[in-house]
């Protein structure tokens, strides 16, 4: 699907987020109207839309606020809402349980509650994770497999994906999951695996550090691009009927795998210069994840453009360029 949906609007919470980011690009090409939830802080955090300014409009509210989602919703006028917006780190999720559950879990229901009062004919999409999956039943990972959460992160999804099966259930809402895997991007926050390591590589490279200290290298994830992804949560909305889709790249690779790539393709021996230090091991760690996109597949025409290789590389060359003061 590439028709332009000219004269939609969409409002995007999350967007100064790297999916938010990718997402609003999408669908600017695609002659939608934008507006981005934004919520107060100290400083900016507009880094990511930056480039885009002038091209969206900028909404204030926090999914703390009921008032506030009200007002967005009221202010922006949506034909999509899409929910990007959570406290989406796991480590902090286990140091900040409750507000990672405020957010991320009960933070969902006050955006359903404000759409069904104000904007119950718009569409709904809901950024749910394979970390549902946590402590995975089956491999690969498909809609029906069962969820079994590992951190206050997961639980607090799984909270926010049945109430968005409850809101389409119970009050007829146009609302669906997207069941994403991991995805990365030059845009990626550096406190996530692959930013870490693309980053410490090229400060190595650079000379400016020796070594990368990391946590479980033997975890594996099915990793993806960021700009597939917000391609595959637009073509959930395009449907007829809502419904939810596991959108994966059907690979699963180590943290050591891309250790491996990340170092390699800047001429480095990851095992020289990476470290294990357990302060960055987890009270309950996801060991292995890897879906399967086959629904995607057959009933979105979706499917993942770019290779695990070329994603660790344009990562980690970035960083490199940026080091150089080229990006
Ligand atoms: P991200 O970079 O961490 O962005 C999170 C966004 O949420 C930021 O824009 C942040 O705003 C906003 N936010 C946080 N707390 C908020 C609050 N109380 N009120 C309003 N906005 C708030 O996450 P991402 O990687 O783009 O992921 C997007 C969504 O997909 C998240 O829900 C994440 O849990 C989910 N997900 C991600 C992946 C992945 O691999 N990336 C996989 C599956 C699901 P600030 O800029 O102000 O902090
Ligand atoms: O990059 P991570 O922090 O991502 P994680 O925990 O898989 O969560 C990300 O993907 C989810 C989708 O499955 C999203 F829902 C979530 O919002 C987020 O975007 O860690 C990946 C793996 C873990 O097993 C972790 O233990 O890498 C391992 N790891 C090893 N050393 C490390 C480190 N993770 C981090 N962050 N830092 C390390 O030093």
């Amino acid at each position: 699907m590439t028709e332009k949906a000219g004269g939609k609007r969409a409002l995007i919470t999350g967007i100064t987020g790297q999916d938010g980011s990718y997402l609003a690009e999408h669908l600017l090409e695609r002659g939608y109207h934008v507006a981005g939830l934004v919520r107060r802080s100290s400083s900016s955090r507009l880094e990511r839309i930056e480039h885009l300014e002038g091209r969206v409009q900028i909404v204030r509210g926090d999914l703390h606020d009921q008032s506030s989602l009200v007002r967005a919703l009221v202010e922006s006028r949506p034909d999509e809402i899409y929910n990007l917006a959570a406290q989406s780190f796991v480590p902090t999720s286990f140091e900040e349980p409750v507000l990672t559950a405020e957010v991320t879990a009960v933070g969902v229901t006050r955006l359903l509650e404000a759409m069904r009062q104000v904007a119950p004919e718009a569409r709904m999409y809901q950024a749910s994770t394979s970390e549902m999956f946590g402590q995975v039943r089956e491999t690969p990972q498909r809609e029906s497999t069962p969820f079994h959460p590992r951190s206050p992160y997961g639980v607090a999804k799984v909270f926010a994906h049945w109430a968005t099966v409850n809101y389409r259930e119970a009050h007829g809402l146009f609302a669906c999951s997207g069941i994403l895997f991991n995805h990365e991007s030059p845009r990626r926050g550096p406190e996530f695996v692959t930013m870490k390591i693309a980053r410490g590589a090229a400060r190595i490279a650079a000379g400016l550090d020796t070594e990368l200290a990391l946590g479980n290298l033997d975890a594996r994830r099915d990793w993806g691009h960021a700009a597939d992804y917000v391609h595959a949560m637009w073509l959930m909305l395009q449907r007829e009927d809502p419904r939810d889709y596991v959108i994966a790249t059907g690979e699963t690779h180590s943290v050591r795998e891309f250790c491996e790539v990340a170092f390699g393709c800047l001429g480095l021996d990851w095992k020289t210069h990476v470290r294990v230090d357990p302060r960055f091991l987890r009270p309950a760690e996801v060991d292995q994840l890897v879906g399967d996109p086959s629904r995607a597949r057959e009933e979105l025409g979706w499917s993942p453009r770019v290779s695990f290789e070329d994603l660790v590389r344009e990562m980690t060359e970035t960083e490199a360029r940026r080091l150089r003061g080229s990006v």
